[in-house]
């Protein structure tokens, strides 16, 4: 596949010299966590601090805080330490200890996406490359499990619908799909058949587009750790976890609705739009209440996630009992 030619960036988004410069100190540290921080030709001035051993601070350039009021009001968020040691990433295991146990062997750079199906102009495109023209926002966002248990986390990443744009969908684009990595090598959890891997996740076009749906690559203001989908990984946040699709290889624009891994295993008891929804059970157990991480006890789980005041008109005249 040939690869990709950025579209020129219009002057009105090019940022200020300042601004770009720590951009690029931010690039360069998160090229760097494959590496630890001592690249070549990366000099200390250029790098965000990082504690020796941790991961590199990534420095957003807006304090975009988008969400429901009670978000702010009522939802700290969740310990940084619960945020990368919980986690579901079959890739490396199905026990929520195992991702944090053994992604060490994901190597997030150098790292290429592919951009394929109902553009104008698909192909491969570096990671750094994909993220250089925009500009990094934080987002606080509850994340809510189809499992019953949520978290809620600030992540850094750019809007979906932004690097979409450069690629001019077509008429014809009516879905986006998802799809992981696959490589035993570096995600142990593929050399069983837990999965039929690749992972796959898809969002209706106009999900894709809408101004919540985030491509993060990081959180607590640092590069995203790999059991949380390093280098990139989607986030929803009023749908159920599993849609917010880690390390993420292949966006591919159809015309039809996409298989989704979840849907493959199981269509009964997990539907292409898992939209958060307390009033519809999963088949074995209540949606209506979320046990938060680091909290005793139980919570009413929200319409949407919360977010309903933002998303609802995505899904007027759609019964969401019938298309969960
Ligand atoms: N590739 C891939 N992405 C994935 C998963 C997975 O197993 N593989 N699990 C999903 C599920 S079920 C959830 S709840 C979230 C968890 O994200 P977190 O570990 O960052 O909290 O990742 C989602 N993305
Ligand atoms: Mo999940």
């Amino acid at each position: 596949m040939r690869s990709f030619r950025p579209t020129p960036v219009p002057s009105s988004e090019i940022t200020a010299e300042g601004v770009f410069l720590r951009r690029r100190a931010f690039l360069r540290a998160a090229a760097g966590t494959a590496v630890g921080l001592g690249l070549p030709g990366c000099s200390d001035a250029e790098q965000a601090q990082a504690r020796p051993g941790e991961a590199p601070l990534l420095k957003p350039l807006t304090g975009v805080i988008p969400g429901p009021k009670e978000l702010q009001a009522d939802d700290p968020p969740t310990a940084f330490k619960d945020a990368s040691s919980y986690n579901n990433f079959y890739e490396f295991g199905t026990d929520k200890s195992d991702p944090a146990a053994h992604a060490g062997s994901l190597r997030p750079r150098p790292w290429s996406v592919a951009i394929e199906g109902e553009v104008g102009r698909p192909g491969v495109i570096d990671l750094d490359d994909l993220l250089r023209p925009h500009t990094l926002e934080d987002r606080i966002y509850r994340l809510r499990c189809v499992e019953a248990w949520s978290m809620v986390i600030p992540w850094v990443g750019i809007p979906l619908a932004a690097v979409l744009k450069r690629f001019d969908p077509v008429s014809k684009a009516k879905y986006v799909a998802f799809e992981t990595l696959v490589d035993p090598e570096q995600m142990p959890g593929q050399r069983r058949s837990t999965l039929d891997w690749p992972y796959r996740e898809g969002l209706r076009i106009d999900e894709a587009m809408h101004p919540l749906t985030l491509l993060a690559v990081g959180m607590y203001g640092k590069v995203l750790p790999n059991q949380n989908g390093a280098p990139l990984r989607l986030v929803v946040p009023w749908k159920y976890g599993f849609k917010s699709i880690k390390s993420i290889v292949k966006i591919r624009l159809t015309a039809r609705q996409p298989r989704t891994t979840w849907q493959m295993e199981n269509a009964r008891e997990y539907g292409f739009f898992a939209n958060v929804n307390p009033e519809v059970s999963h088949p074995r157990w209540s949606q209506a209440r979320e046990r938060r991480i680091g909290e005793w006890g139980k919570r009413p789980t929200l319409m949407l996630n919360g977010y309903g005041e933002q998303v609802e008109s995505l899904y007027r005249g759609m019964d969401l009992r019938e298309f969960y």
